[in-house]
């Protein structure tokens, strides 16, 4: 996400911190580099320029300059106007007191409009609730045949009729919702190239007949200015409630999620990390504000790793990483949710300081993951608990018990001391957002 963007910011931010005294010239030259930064992201002129302007005025306050740690002060300032700018707090789609709540997706042609409803099902699945999904794309032809088998793939019952007219499928799918008491009714619509009248108009068309409770623009992440544009269009005829930022995995630029919600005054409201259905994550400003300044999001990866390992084990094992006991066990069983979890390098954006570990870019492999658990498997349970044990002729023994090299069991060793490490700042910081922020400026 974003990785040319954080590079250089970090890189700026990296130099004032290394600088002994700070005047003003070195903000003004900081952020006349932050600046260009933006621009490159193609973040909106305008809000960039306001962006500058609101971090020089803090920033620039004597007591700022005077005061014992003015770079980390600085870099404060930069986090939170940077959270400012991504809009508000994270706000959940409200259930209604009465069935169904109705959410209709808008967007432009391919923009995720169709995933993104699989994905917002399955997110309601995993609270407990009903789901229907239904499709009004009656312009490409296999639309309706790919919600179907994103509902099928997750049990999630679609809505199917033999018509061409949007409205009267809308109709009659909150009809059916409401038949076998679905708590949620998903619209997909019909995506354009271009903003134009008649989709518009069928939109507004929609928008009177169902009243949705929720309008979610859809916008692709991995471009800049042109979102922003279209969303701005879109909210000439169509009052969206909020906006889902979509394909944040790939290169994204960051100047669509930095400018949407200061441009269309909507927040943003879900982002998309991918094409699997289990790829979507609530927006937290001041999460993307942290991960944009490579400074991890401590609190997502806590909430991705309970998602893939059942509640009791997840408390068990965050139990455990409070009191620092990592074991071989552990590991072994994380390397399997690991799996669930997504790749390692998507993963290591979200922790504090994994960029400059180089865990960057590491790969899951299946090879690697199998001997590795072969060599865990050749240890005593003693060894997995305490492996500060395991010298040189254990090593040898486990490397002939696992068919593997002693080289191997060494670079592994080396990993898990490296792991726990890792786990250890992990845990020291899991409680919350701020407090991680707080440390990081301080401990920086
Ligand atoms: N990498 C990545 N790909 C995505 C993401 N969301 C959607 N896609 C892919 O983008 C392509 C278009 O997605 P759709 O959901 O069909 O888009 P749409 O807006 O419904 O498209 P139309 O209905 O044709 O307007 C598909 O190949 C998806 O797999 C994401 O978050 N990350
Ligand atoms: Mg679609």
């Amino acid at each position: 996400m974003f990785g040319e963007l954080t590079e250089k910011l970090e890189s700026i931010i990296k130099k004032l911190r290394g600088l002994g005294r700070i005047t003003e010239k070195n903000i003004e030259e900081s952020l006349r580099s932050i600046r260009l930064v933006l621009l490159e992201a193609d973040v909106n002129y305008k809000v960039a320029k306001e962006f500058i302007e609101g971090v020089k005025e803090k920033a620039t306050g004597q007591e700022v300059l005077k005061s014992i740690s003015p770079a980390q002060q600085i870099i404060k300032i930069i986090y939170d106007e940077l959270t400012k700018l991504l809009g508000e707090p994270f706000r959940d789609i409200e259930i209604q007191p009465t069935s169904p709540t109705i959410i209709m997706v808008v967007g432009l042609q391919g923009s995720g409009k169709t995933t993104f409803c699989g994905k917002l099902a399955r997110y309601f699945q995993k609270k407990g609730k009903k789901p229907f999904l239904a499709s009004v794309d009656v312009y490409r032809p296999a639309a309706r045949k790919q919600l179907e088998v994103l509902g099928k793939s997750l049990d999630i019952p679609v809505f199917g009729m033999d018509s061409n007219e949007p409205k009267t499928i809308a109709k009659e799918s909150l009809k059916e919702c409401k038949r076998i008491k679905g708590d949620i009714l998903i619209l997909d619509t019909a995506g354009r190239l271009h903003v134009d009248n008649e989709m518009m108009e069928e939109l507004s068309g929609l928008n009177r007949e169902l009243k949705p409770h929720e309008i979610f623009f859809v916008a692709d992440g991995m471009t800049g200015q042109d979102a922003v544009n279209s969303a701005s269009s879109f909210l000439e005829h169509v009052d969206f409630t909020g906006v889902v930022l979509t394909k944040l995995d790939g290169d994204a630029r960051g100047g669509a999620a930095l400018s949407i919600s200061a441009v269309t005054h909507k927040p943003i409201r879900f982002i998309s990390t991918g094409e699997k259905l289990a790829d979507l994550e609530p927006f937290h400003p001041e999460r993307l504000a942290s991960r944009i300044l490579g400074m991890g999001d401590i609190v997502s990866l806590v909430e991705k790793a309970q998602e893939s390992v059942d509640t009791k084990e997840a408390q068990e094992l965050e139990k455990r990483l409070t009191h620092s006991e990592f074991t071989f066990d552990d590991f072994k069983e994380q390397l399997h949710h690991l799996k669930n979890m997504g790749p390692l390098d998507k993963l290591a954006e979200m922790i504090p300081g994994a960029r400059n570990m180089g865990i960057k870019g590491m790969q899951m492999d299946e090879g690697a993951l199998k001997r590795t658990e072969a060599i865990i498997n050749s240890m005593t349970p003693y060894e997995r608990i305490t492996p500060k044990i395991i010298n040189g002729s254990r090593r040898k023994r486990i490397a002939l018990g696992s068919g593997c090299s002693v080289q191997d069991i060494n670079r592994l060793l080396n990993q898990f001391s490296q792991m726990q490490k890792m786990i250890k700042n992990f845990s020291r910081s899991r409680s919350a957002m701020n407090s991680m922020a707080n440390q990081f400026f301080a401990a920086n």
